[in-house]
C-alpha cells in the first residue's frame, strides 16, 4: 500500500497580525487551503505539528473557525494527529487540543495521564503515565508536544533518546528548533535541540516552530529519515515577507523564493512541498539624506507593489533634523493597500556606530550570551519561564560555568509576575536522573 500524508505546521489560528481584523481571515484561510488541498491530495492522514492556535485560550471564534475546517478532514475520515506548539500548551491538565479530541477532530500524542486506545491511538505505560502514540495501517506517530531544552536534556540525559527508539515504519513529530536548521531564523541562538540529540531511526521527522521552510535530507544529516519544516502556513513577521525592495542609489524587488508559504504532501516518506497563496508581503528598505529623497523614493515604490499587499518600510539615512514616520503616512493613502507601516531609522546626525551594521549585530556586541539567552528565553516563553525558573537556573548556570551568577532567590524577577503566576503551586523539584521523574514533571 502506498501511504501518503499531508505534513503542516504553525497555522497560528486565531492571530490578528498588526491587530488587522482582515489578517485574522488570512491566517484561517491559510489554513482551509493546505486542508482542503491535502484532502484533493487523497492523504490517508494529516500531522499538524504544532501552534495550531497563536494562544493557549484562543477565542470562540478561533475555535468555531477550526473546528469548522478540521471537520472538513474529518468528513472524509481523515484521521489529524497533532501536538501540541509553544504557543498553544498549557500548563494545566486539559488544553484546547483536548476539547477537539473530544469532538473526534484530531488525535493528540505525546505524555498523558490517562492512556488512549482506540482505531488511531494507542499508549505505552510510563510510570504513572503513558506515552501516547498514532497508528495508521503499520504507521507509527510517536511525538511530544513543544519543549524547553532544559527540560529535554536534563543532567545530561537525553528524554527523547530515553523515551523513542526509532522503527523504519515509524514518524517522529517535535515542535522544536534543531541548530542545524534554524540559520537566518529568530532561533539560530536559542535552539532546542542540536541535530545529534535527534533519536535515530525514523523513517521521517515531522517538525514545526521554525517559521521557514526547511528540509535536511537523511543523506545530509547522516539519520534514518528526512527532517523537514513545513514553516509557518502565513507570513508571521517581517523576515519572512514575499518580496524584498531595497532604494538605495537604484531600486532593486526581489521575490523571496526561499520565504515561499505551504505544507508538505509526503508519498512514502518522499517529501514534496505544496505552495498556498498568501497575500503579498514587502519588506521595503528606503535609502536617503534629505527628508524630500526620502519622501520621493516612497512614492516611486508605488509602481513595485501589487495592490492588497502588505508594506513595511524602513527608512534609513542620516538626515539634519531626523524624520518623523508620521510626515510619509500620507504618501500611500491612496495606494489601496491592505496594509503599511514605517520603521524609522533615520538618525539626525552621524553617531559614534558603525553605520554598516544591523541592530542585530549591534545587539550582539552590547550583550552578553548571558543576557542574550535569557532574552531570548522570555520572548519565546513568557508565560512557563517562570513556572520553570528553577530548572532554567540549573541549566544556565551549567552553560554558563564560568559566569558569576549570583544564585540568591527571591529577585525582583519574581515579584514581577503578575498575581496569577504568583499563587499557582510551584512544580515539586523532580528526582534527577530518571525518566519516570521527567515524567513526573510534565
Ligand atoms: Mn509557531
Amino acid at each position: 500500500m502506498i501511504m501518503k500524508f499531508a505534513h503542516i505546521a504553525d497555522p497560528h489560528l486565531g492571530r490578528e497580525q498588526f491587530q488587522q481584523p482582515f489578517r485574522y481571515r488570512d491566517y484561517l484561510e491559510a489554513f482551509k487551503q493546505a486542508i482542503e488541498r491535502a484532502i484533493e491530495e487523497k492523504v490517508d492522514f494529516i500531522l499538524l505539528a504544532g501552534d495550531l492556535f497563536h494562544v493557549s485560550k484562543p477565542s470562540p471564534r478561533a475555535i468555531r473557525d477550526a473546528v469548522e475546517v478540521l471537520g472538513v478532514a474529518k468528513k472524509k475520515d481523515i484521521p489529524i494527529f497533532a501536538i501540541e506548539g509553544n504557543h498553544d500548551k498549557t500548563i494545566r491538565e486539559t488544553s484546547i487540543y483536548d476539547l477537539l479530541e473530544h469532538l473526534g477532530l484530531i488525535y493528540t500524542i505525546g505524555i498523558k495521564k490517562t492512556p488512549r486506545e482506540g482505531e488511531f491511538q494507542r499508549s505505552i505505560k510510563k510510570g504513572n503515565l503513558y506515552l501516547v502514540y498514532g497508528v495508521f495501517g503499520d504507521i507509527e506517530i510517536y511525538g511530544l508536544r513543544h519543549n524547553n531544552r532544559w527540560q529535554l536534556i536534563k543532567n545530561g540525559q537525553n528524554i527523547l533518546k530515553t523515551l523513542f527508539k526509532g522503527r523504519p515504519n515509524s514518524i517522529l513529530m517535535l515542535h522544536q528548533a534543531i541548530d542545524y536548521l534554524a540559520e537566518g531564523t529568530p532561533y539560530k541562538d536559542a535552539f532546542d535541540l542540536k541535530l545529534s540529540e535527534i533519536p535515530d531511526g525514523f523513517g521521517y521527522y515531522a517538525l514545526g516552530h521554525i517559521h521557514m521552510k526547511k528540509e535536511l535530507k537523511k543523506g545530509e544529516s547522516g539519520l534514518s529519515g528526512d527532517i523537514i519544516y513545513p514553516g509557518s502556513l502565513e507570513r508571521t513577521e517581517i523576515r519572512e515577507a514575499s518580496h524584498r525592495i531595497v532604494y538605495d542609489r537604484k531600486l532593486t524587488l526581489k521575490k523571496l523564493e526561499e520565504n515561499i508559504k505551504g505544507f508538505y504532501i509526503v508519498e512514502d516518506f518522499e517529501p514534496q512541498f505544496v505552495e498556498i497563496n498568501t497575500r503579498p508581503f514587502y519588506n521595503v528598505l528606503i535609502k536617503g539624506n534629505s527628508k524630500s529623497e526620502l519622501k520621493n523614493k516612497v512614492s516611486e515604490i508605488k509602481n513595485y507593489v501589487e495592490r492588497d499587499s502588505i508594506v513595511i518600510i524602513t527608512l534609513e539615512g542620516v538626515v539634519r533634523g531626523g524624520v518623523h514616520v508620521n510626515e510619509f503616512y500620507d504618501l500611500l493613502k491612496d495606494w489601496e493597500l491592505a496594509y503599511y507601516n514605517f520603521n524609522n531609522r533615520v538618525s539626525s546626525e552621524a553617531i559614534g556606530v558603525d553605520p554598516t551594521k544591523t541592530v542585530d549585530e549591534l545587539l550582539d556586541e552590547i550583550l552578553s550570551d548571558f543576557e542574550k539567552e535569557v532574552f531570548s528565553q522570555l520572548v519565546s516563553e513568557p508565560k512557563y519561564f517562570s513556572e520553570e525558573l528553577d530548572n532554567f537556573v540549573v541549566w544556565l548556570m551549567d552553560k554558563y560555568k564560568h559566569s558569576k551568577i549570583s544564585e540568591k532567590k527571591g529577585s525582583g524577577e519574581e515579584k514581577a509576575e503578575d498575581e496569577k503566576e504568583k499563587s499557582r503551586p510551584k512544580p515539586k523539584p523532580p528526582k534527577v536522573g530518571t525518566i519516570d521523574a521527567w515524567l513526573g514533571m510534565r
